[in-house]
């Protein structure tokens, strides 16, 4: 992960939801929306724009498309991933719940509709879905060992996906070869199977997102294999089981007011998902769903006051 910087000449005008703000580029006044911005910072009398990025490639790219138009098109939106990867049925060393060949298909119902006291998803006992108990399903999402592939994941991994998000903020992420472990682990000797990937992994997408009732707020998400999706820590998207990509989402202002969700609110959005069998692995995702939100340290906030107070002291001076 880089973060880079980009000087900025003026900052202000920062909304009451802390999401948007407005810059002088070129001395032109610009409207940055939050999500393509990770924070203002100031140092040395200097405000800086820092984006999370990728790469300074990406980076650099961004801060252009960022500076150049505020009718850009799509932008790059990296977020951070957890991915734990499990050894399977071939490996001679796998774990139960993974390439077990027991494919049924759609399963709904396999977990509890609450994320249990760590945040993480119950396995509903009897339910099915190609899992052997509610121990081994507690293990996908749980600590890794390599010395006991056959009972936890071998490795867990931070990796960074990059989604676009157009003029509209409406998110897309698409990759139909879906395997960030190749990467990061040798595709030929891991769980490849003659499929030539890192097949048998389990991932865990943590957000804080800003609740706003004035946009769109539907999540689509098509793939395979199981997938849930949790806001607040109640169930709203089940796809579970083993199986070919299938379709699921919410219309979150539906889910509202059961949720007891209201405008203005930040909600925890827990994205759980394993791929469990040859041969594919596909995750598209198009979201709608609030800005993610990054709460400042209190000691951030108090130096940005500061520094605004002082950027209208000098404003003042200079017109006297
Ligand atoms: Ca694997
Ligand atoms: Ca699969």
């Amino acid at each position: 992960m880089q973060l880079c910087r980009y000087p900025l000449k003026y900052v202000g005008n920062i909304d009451t939801s802390i999401k948007n703000i407005q810059v002088i580029h070129s001395n032109t006044l610009i409207y940055l929306p939050k999500f393509i911005w990770h924070r203002i910072c100031f140092e040395n009398n200097v405000f800086y724009m820092e984006l999370k990025m990728k790469s300074l490639s990406t980076c650099f790219a961004a801060t252009v498309l960022a500076l150049s138009s505020v009718a850009a098109s799509a932008v790059p939106l990296d977020f951070d991933i957890t991915i734990r990867d499990f050894r399977g049925a071939t490996s001679g060393v796998s774990h139960q719940d993974f390439n077990n060949n027991a494919i049924g298909g759609l399963k709904t119902g396999m977990v509890q509709t609450t994320l249990d006291a760590s945040g993480k998803p119950v396995y509903n006992v009897g339910s099915g879905g190609s899992v052997t108990s509610a121990a081994t399903f507690a293990t996908w999402y749980g600590s890794c060992n390599p010395a006991t592939p056959s009972l936890t994941c071998v490795e867990d991994y931070e990796v960074t996906l990059t989604a676009d998000v157009d003029a509209n903020g409406v998110l897309t992420f698409s990759d139909t070869t879906f395997f960030p472990l190749d990467s990061q682990t040798n595709a030929s000797i891991w769980d490849a199977g003659g499929n030539g990937h890192n097949y048998f992994f389990t991932s865990e997408l943590s957000l804080k997102l800003f609740y706003d009732t004035s946009k769109q707020n539907v999540f689509s998400f098509t793939g395979d294999d199981d997938v849930w999706v949790f806001i607040n820590g109640q169930l709203v998207m089940d796809l579970g089981g083993i199986h070919a990509a299938v379709t699921g989402g919410f219309d979150l202002d539906d889910l509202a007011g059961s949720l007891g969700l209201v405008n203005g609110d930040v909600y925890d959005f827990k994205m759980f998902h394993a791929e469990r069998h040859w041969t594919q692995s596909t995750i598209a995702i198009t979201s709608t769903l609030g800005d993610p939100v990054e709460v400042p340290e209190p000691a951030t906030l108090a130096l940005m006051g500061v520094a605004l107070a002082g950027l209208g002291w000098s404003r003042r001076k200079n017109k006297a």
